[in-house]
Formats: structure tokens, sequence, C-alpha cells
């Protein structure tokens, strides 16, 4: 009876999230989705939580045990009735649910589709760096530098540099133990481990940096595993590449 009462309410949620598919998405623009539906799941559990807090208060002063020898008495519920006290709730606090986790869903396999003649990057993990290689064989690498201290004094490397406009897709791999690769700016993440390949895309849509970190733990210096990522106009880009070529 609960599994036939939760595929109507997935169902119904499905046809919910299919009524409104929220705005089309530009190429790969989809960080104010992903913080849509993030303000949304905040939103969710606050509210979800605050009944639940007020309910449970209420229950806690109102059927305390008064005294010593009082002995509770249990209220008889029709079927009826306690079908409704399961299902309703159920239903209320269920179907939003869903519907993020189809809203999520979406976005998601959106995510997964790499667009046509994106520009690919070869991009290895690595105790505790990056290297990035590039179609025309130039590697740009990133290493946060450091003194005895520990104080972080600069990164040696320009890192991932990429052209304004144009799709990029990362194909990566680890050298050593898994890492992950994340932009949090651009909100994608993706694990690299040794004998693998695995994949990210963005749209890098205006010229700027923007951070990118390791999100695995892989060893004493994973803290100090980033670096920038940097966008240049075509142009610009075109003359960092040669340079790094020449050098
Ligand atoms: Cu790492």
């Amino acid at each position: 009876m609960r599994i036939k009462a939760f595929s109507v309410i997935a169902g119904a949620a499905a046809v919910l999230a299919l009524a409104f598919p929220g705005d089309a998405l530009a190429l790969n623009d989809h960080t104010p989705e992903w913080d849509k539906v993030w303000m949304h799941l905040l939103i969710d559990v606050g509210v979800i939580g605050a009944i639940f807090l007020v309910v449970s208060i209420y229950f806690l002063l109102a059927y305390t045990r008064k005294s010593e020898d009082e002995v509770g008495k249990l209220k008889q519920m029709s079927f009826g009735n306690s079908l409704a006290w399961a299902l309703i709730p159920a239903f209320i606090f269920m179907a939003d649910d869903f519907y993020l986790a189809a809203q999520g869903w979406k976005l998601w396999n959106d995510q997964r589709r790499v667009p046509e003649g994106a520009y690919e990057i070869q991009v290895t993990g690595r105790m505790w760096g990056w290297d990035f290689a590039y179609p025309n064989g130039v590697i740009s690498s990133s290493d946060v530098e450091y003194d005895d201290s520990g104080k972080v004094t600069g990164i040696d490397g320009d890192g991932l540099v990429v052209a304004q406009g144009k799709p990029v897709v990362l194909r990566m791999s680890s050298t050593d133990v898994v890492h992950s690769f994340f932009i949090p700016d651009f909100r994608i993440k993706e694990d690299l481990m040794p004998g693998r390949i695995t994949y990210l895309w963005f749209n890098p849509k205006d010229a700027g940096k923007h951070v990118y970190t390791c999100t695995e733990y892989c060893g004493i210096d994973h803290s100090r595993m980033y670096g920038n990522v940097t966008i240049l106009p075509q142009a610009e880009f075109d003359a960092w590449l040669a340079s790094q070529d020449e050098g």
C-alpha cells in the first residue's frame, strides 16, 4: 500500500517537473539553476525542520506523565484515519523532495552532455599538483609553493588557461591516488582515478580568474592542491599558447 502511494507521488512529481521545466538553459549556464535547487532545498529542510521541532515540543509537553501513577490511555483510530495520517503528511513532505530530485536529475543529465566541438584538455592530478595538456602538446602545470613554516608563497605555473566563449572539456586521470577536480564558481566537480578517464565540461563565458581545487583528501599537501582557471579572450589565449610552445 505504502509503495503504491509513493509511486503515485513520484509520478506526480515527475509530471510536475515536466510541466515546469524552468527556463531554457544557456550553454552550461547551470550555475543559477543549481543555486535555485540549493536554495529550494534549504527552504525545504528549514520549513520541515521547524514544523517537526514545534510539533515535537508540543508532544513533549502535552504527553508528559503528570504524576507517578498516571497510566496512559491509547486512543483507537479507525483504519481510514490512520491511513490518512500516514499518507497526507507523507505526500506533503515527500512531494517537494521528489520535485527537487527531478530538478537535480534533469540538470545533472544536461551537465553530462558535452557540446560538440568542445576544446579538449587532458588533466592529470598528482600528489600534489595538476598538469593540463593541450592539443598541441603544451603542458601547463600548477603547484602551490610554500616556505619552511608552511606559509603559501605563490603558485608555480599558469594552471588551467582557456579561451573565452568556447566550451572546454576536461579528460581527467590521476597518476597516483584519487583526486577530485572542483571549480566552485562553475559548480562542477569530478573525481580523477588512476587507470580511468573521467570528464567535466564548462563554458567559460567571461574573461577572468576562478579557483580550482582538489576536493578528495589525497595526502599531506591536499589542502595546497589548488590553482587558477584563467579565461582569456581568444587572441590572448592564442598568444599564451604560442608562448608556451616556444618555451
Ligand atoms: Cu588531490
